[in-house]
């Protein structure tokens, strides 16, 4: 297994400045050494060029209708994707470091290129992502990546969202716990599947993911594992721009993510991964970044035995 971590020091689609120092942070807490001991074969692609908020042109400061920054963080988007699918082609499992959650949109729409059968998605995360330009509440792109790799609302218009990266059917939504009012209904009548901690709850975080990965793999040629950190309770990850409580715990999160590893390595079924939201300014002693790390290894292979 090769993995080539990409690093996207985004924070346009977010409302919080600090998830841009993400890559940073997660190098910092050696995501290599991590690497190296799940055996994995990893190098590192460095940092991808974003715009900065500080130096970006009058004009483009200005939202996109009710998407603040879309229009760049469009072009971030196919920069990534290009090089998300590159490494695939290279047979290398692209490891995409945020930033803000809108670089899954770059993760997706690259590890869908080449997929001929398409790709699955499981998305971790205490929100849905599922908000459009027109039902945002904050305007905040990192709040809609889900919605535009399935080409929904305004994003169908979007040059480059247009053709969907991922069929609903195929896409699971885990440990959910925030929605906004019409982000619900969008996801209600979606064909994506959406296990909230209520079904953690009731069943247990194994049952559950074992389901997500049944959906999700099944007829395409791989899936995209998407890690929102404020997936995690914020007691155990403080270094999260919206922190929602009732998270999954420290135990619960590496048990989903061994389980990815595990029926990556029966199956191969693992094409790209993202670990996004890392906030360095509200974490406290890079816990974060040390928790997206392991996690990040786990995903990979790491094995306690
Ligand atoms: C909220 C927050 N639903 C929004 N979303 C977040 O802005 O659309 N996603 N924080 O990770
Ligand atoms: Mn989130
Ligand atoms: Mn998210
Ligand atoms: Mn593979």
């Amino acid at each position: 297994r090769s993995v080539r971590v990409l690093g996207a020091p985004l924070d346009l689609g977010a409302n919080r400045r600090g998830v841009d120092m993400g890559p940073s942070a997660i190098r910092y807490a050696d995501i290599e050494a991590e690497l190296a001991a799940a055996g994995v074969d990893c190098t590192d692609a460095g940092d991808l060029d974003v715009p900065r908020l500080e130096t970006s042109s009058a004009a483009s400061r200005e939202s996109t209708g009710n998407a603040k920054y879309l229009d760049e963080i469009g072009r971030v988007t196919e920069t990534l994707a290009t090089e998300v699918a590159g490494t695939i082609d290279d047979g290398a499992v692209p490891l995409v470091l945020g930033g803000d959650h809108a670089v899954a949109m770059g993760s997706m729409f690259g590890a869908a290129r080449n997929a001929e059968d398409g790709i699955g998605v499981i998305w971790f995360d205490a929100h849905g992502d599922y908000n459009t330009p027109e039902t945002s509440p904050s305007g905040n792109v990192h709040g809609m990546p889900l919605a535009a790799a399935h080409g929904r609302g305004e994003f169908a218009d979007v040059e480059w969202a247009e053709t969907p990266a991922v069929s609903e059917e195929n896409t699971v939504l885990v440990g959910i716990r925030s929605l906004d009012n019409e982000e619900r209904a969008a996801l209600r009548e979606s064909e994506a599947t959406v296990f909230t901690m209520r079904e953690i709850d009731e069943r247990g975080i194994t049952a559950v993911v074992e389901d997500a990965l049944e959906i999700a793999t099944d007829g395409v040629d791989g899936i995209h594992v998407s890690l929102d950190l404020d997936w995690l309770d914020p007691t155990v990850v403080p270094g999260v721009g919206t922190p929602v409580r009732g998270g999954v715990n420290y135990r619960e999160a590496h048990a989903a993510l061994e389980l990815v590893a595990e029926r990556d390595r029966e199956a191969d079924l693992l094409r790209s991964i993202d670990v996004v939201e890392v906030n360095p300014i509200l974490d406290r002693d890079n816990r974060t970044a040390e928790v997206a790390a392991e996690l990040a290894a786990s995903a990979c292979g790491k094995r306690i035995l």
